[in-house]
């Protein structure tokens, strides 16, 4: 892959986020959500790359754009695998609640997993718990494992995990063990990430969540130098039918940050919509300015770049409202 496809797909992330966050507080996530997958398509088609959906809003005969199998780009430069989420937390959105997100990964062709949208466990670490981490192990021992690695008292941990009822055993285990928990309503792409960031304190990431927004936080993490691992939970026969449909022999194989993302050229890039544990959201400055906040990265060379711009939307026909 070019160097330069990672600022080319921000500006993707960037106008989805922009066209997203006029929905803010509207009480309507389709809309929020439709504009956001509207304005990544419109901006991929300026860039260089012959790319593929992986991951995206859907089958063809479900969803009219970034749908599974959709080719991107002008068809010049990288063969590549894309994997979107144009709005990673659309409640959030609708509500005006923190932590939302516009994101892409994109990897060389034939890299990323492909995986149902369906249900995926997951577990995430930052780097100085890399390698010594197994969704095998009792969260017990992954507590004592993370916490000797980041230098914490078990007392001192943080383990991020999205408040849902299928995780009420689990937070009692890890509060029995002595550990902290900070709850997140929606978008575990974020709480993945975070615990590769040490300036936000959080420790190790577990839970059940979105297979979709698991091999993107793989991305992110592979970047960040991080540890990854994952099993898909088919709910049913059909959910299991797709697994294999997409090439897992056996749907429930432990799936190492490797099998998430293979290789070491995987770029992410988000921005916020919402301002959250990552990034600041997009604000309305006035006088038909907006301010974007993004984070691009990528495996390779581990670069990670924070980029702050700001939009004049009356210049950018393509991100006005449509109420
Ligand atoms: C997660 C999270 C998403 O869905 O994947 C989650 O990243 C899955 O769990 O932001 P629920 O079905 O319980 O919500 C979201 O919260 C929403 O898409
Ligand atoms: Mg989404
Ligand atoms: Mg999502």
């Amino acid at each position: 892959m070019d160097r330069e496809l990672a600022l080319e797909i921000v500006r993707v992330t960037e106008a989805a986020a922009l066209a997203s966050a006029q929905w803010m507080g509207r009480g309507k996530k389709n809309e929020a959500d439709g504009a956001a997958t509207k304005a990544m398509r419109t901006m991929f088609d300026s860039i260089n790359m012959d790319g593929i959906v992986v991951i995206g809003e859907g089958e063809l005969d479900e969803a009219p754009m970034l749908y599974i199998g959709e080719k991107l780009g002008t068809g010049y430069g990288p063969k590549v695998d894309v994997a979107v989420d144009p709005l990673e937390g659309t409640n959030i959105v609708a509500k005006g609640h923190p932590n939302a997100m516009a994101i892409i990964a994109v990897a060389d062709k034939g890299t990323l997993l492909h995986a149902p949208d369906m249900y995926m466990e997951k577990i995430a670490v930052g780097k100085n718990a890399a390698g010594k981490i197994s969704l095998d192990d009792p969260i017990e021992k992954t507590i004592d494992i993370v916490a000797e690695a980041n230098n914490k008292r078990v007392h001192d941990l943080t383990v991020i995990i999205q408040e849902r009822p299928r995780h009420d055993e689990l937070v009692e285990r890890i509060r029995a063990k002595g550990a902290r928990v900070k709850f997140f309503g929606d978008g575990d792409v974020a709480a993945a990430i975070a615990t590769a960031l040490p300036q936000t304190g959080v420790d190790l990431f577990i839970g059940t969540g979105g297979a979709p927004e698991g091999v993107i936080s793989a991305a992110a993490l592979k970047s960040l130098g991080g540890d990854m691992q994952a099993r898909l939970v088919p709910m049913n026969e059909e959910e299991e039918t797709r697994c294999r449909q997409m090439g897992l022999e056996n749907p429930r194989q432990l799936l190492r940050l490797e099998d998430l993302v293979k290789g070491d050229d995987a770029i992410f890039a988000a921005t916020g919509v919402s301002s959250g544990e990552l990034l600041e959201g997009v604000t309305f400055l006035g006088g038909g300015v907006a301010e974007t906040h993004s984070i691009i990265m990528r495996s390779k060379t581990r670069t990670v770049r924070y980029i702050k711009a700001h939009h004049h939307l009356d210049h950018k026909p393509n991100l006005q409202m449509d109420l």
